[in-house]
């Protein structure tokens, strides 16, 4: 057995499922090993991003590690971003990135590069294997790293001689890491706040937003009279109909800060202390007023278990009641909107649907139309590094084939990584992306408005317009072996998405808003 056969078979014995890969020469001795282990799945991203953001989707949705293979530092640098945004997820993803053979490197071929430099800053764990007896324990490793609870980005680089020299077996898959416990001295102090508080709120963030927490959350609702807000790109919310409702903190700070400005205590679960996306003049940073933040847990501890012991300290129902069934939202007519869009998607988006937001300015309404969709998971775009969407759709459908993946996404951010359509085309994956064509970086234009831009210039239209040439989302879908149409009113994209919803496999439709 090679380097790489025990590190594939190691891969197997410690549950990982999907390899989403982009190989080159120096991971070729990995590519052969993957086809002696029918365990593990062989996706093909046709380029790196995909492969990154289709991990974090997967890791999201399966709660287990993610495997990517990538192609030296090149090819690892193109998968970046979104491992950016995993890392804010705090998913679990490993990477693997071949090297050139350890005698090779010092001759500086051309495709040689400080691949630990590139891998450090999104990594929470690195590490360079040195001979091919070593490559599989290593490997375990760093699976056990990306593991560590919540979850986080560790990356082996395999240099080509360790992946094809002799080695003694595979390693074997290390126990998973319990989670950090809450300080209960916390949830004490919180209580004691909280009971004094006349205006509270808790804001949820990570594995305060699945169930178990959200129940809690609700419970705590019930006792204190909080609001349950969430933060502005969670990772994953368990929402829907009979599920506690939240109200997710504004986008632009002035909002957020107006929504905040009541709060005597807020209590932070899972949620770090909200601050602005951007710095703006004359816009404190810091969104929570003075003094009101309180942090139960962190959203590396076990915000879920916070939460449930802060209820019980605080004598709260065993079981908040249930919130009141809400309508689904009535069927718009005419002009496609946002708001139109958001409406209609909310009222037919199936059971245990898995919505992945990338929808921009598009998507904002979105997220309020569906508290009265049935139960659904909903993923946001956690680290701002746009391009994300498609990839983590795919991702998600590969962990949950069962369950319907709609991709909502705005046009300009889709193009980072559409060739995500071609992988879900290749796997048949049941997903159905709805594409916002505002045909602009219309969140640009707008910003360019806050600043008082009024009347931008030549230049500043043509970087934040994407007509001339007015892109066919239509054409690029079926160029990548997707069907798709077009629906430029309320009626026509409640038709096209009635029937994308009904058929299984990939599809798209470009709403024209
Ligand atoms: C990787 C990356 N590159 C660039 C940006 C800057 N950026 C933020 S939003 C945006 C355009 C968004 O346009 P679109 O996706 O069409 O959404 P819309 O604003 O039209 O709703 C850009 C370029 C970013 N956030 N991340
Ligand atoms: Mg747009």
């Amino acid at each position: 057995m090679n380097g790489a056969e025990s590190l594939i078979r190691t891969a197997c014995a410690a549950g990982l499922e999907i390899c989403f890969a982009n190989p080159g020469t120096t991971e070729l001795p990995l590519v052969a090993a993957l086809d002696q282990e029918p365990g593990i799945r062989a996706v093909l991203g046709l380029f790196e991003g995909v492969c990154t953001g289709a991990a974090d989707g997967y890791a999201r949705m399966a709660d287990r590690p993610a495997l990517t293979l990538l192609h030296l530092g090149p090819g690892f640098a193109n998968g970046i971003a979104n491992l950016h945004n995993a890392r804010r997820a705090r998913s679990p993803v490993v990477n693997l990135i071949g090297d050139h053979a350890t005698w090779h490197l010092p001759h500086d071929a051309p495709l040689s590069s400080d691949i630990v430099s590139l891998a450090s800053p999104v990594s929470a764990w690195v590490r360079t294997t040195r001979t091919s007896k070593e490559l599989a324990s290593d490997f375990a490793e760093a699976i056990s790293a990306a593991w560590r609870p919540p979850g986080q980005v560790a990356t082996l680089i395999a240099p080509a001689d360790c992946q094809w020299d002799p080695a003694d077996g595979p390693a074997r898959p290390r126990p998973r890491e319990a989670f950090p416990r809450p300080d209960f001295a916390n949830v004490e102090a919180t209580a004691r706040r909280l009971r004094q508080s006349a205006t509270p709120a808790l804001l949820l963030g990570h594995g305060a937003l699945r169930e178990a927490g959200l129940r809690a959350a609700a419970r705590i609702a019930a006792a204190t009279g909080a609001s349950l807000l969430c933060e502005v790109f969670p990772t994953r919310i368990e929402r829907g109909a009979g599920r506690p409702r939240l109200e997710k903190l504004p986008y632009f700070p002035e909002q957020a800060q107006q929504r905040l400005a009541g709060c005597d205590v807020l209590v932070l679960a899972g949620a770090r202390e909200p601050v602005s996306f951007f710095g703006y003049p004359g816009v404190a940073s810091r969104l929570a007023p003075d003094g009101a933040g309180t942090v139960l847990a962190t959203p590396d501890e076990d915000a879920a278990a916070a939460l449930e012991a802060l209820a019980d300290a605080l004598g709260a129902p065993a079981r908040a009641p249930a919130a009141a069934e809400l309508p689904r939202p009535a069927m718009p007519g005419g002009a496609l909107t946002p708001a139109a869009l958001g409406a209609i998607l909310a009222r037919l988006q199936p059971e245990g649907a898995i919505v992945v937001d990338e929808g921009a300015t598009s998507g904002l309404a979105y997220f309020s139309a569906a508290e009265s969709a049935p139960p659904h998971s909903y993923l946001a775009l956690t680290g701002g590094a746009i391009g994300q969407g498609m990839p983590c759709a795919t991702g998600a459908a590969l962990a949950c084939p069962q369950r319907k993946v709609i991709s909502l996404q705005a046009d300009g951010s889709g193009f980072y990584t559409l060739q995500a359509l071609w992988t879900q085309a290749r796997e048949q994956l049941d997903v159905v992306t709805l594409i916002c064509a505002n045909r602009s970086y219309r969140i640009l234009q707008l910003e360019l408005a806050r600043a008082g831009i009024a009347e931008p210039g030549a230049k500043a239209r043509a970087l934040t317009d994407l007509s001339h040439p007015t892109p066919d989302w239509t054409a690029l879908a079926r160029g990548f072996g997707v069907p798709a149409t077009r629906a430029q009113t309320a009626e026509e994209l409640h038709h096209a998405l009635s029937a994308a919803l009904a058929a299984p496999g990939p599809c798209l439709i470009e709403a024209i808003l």
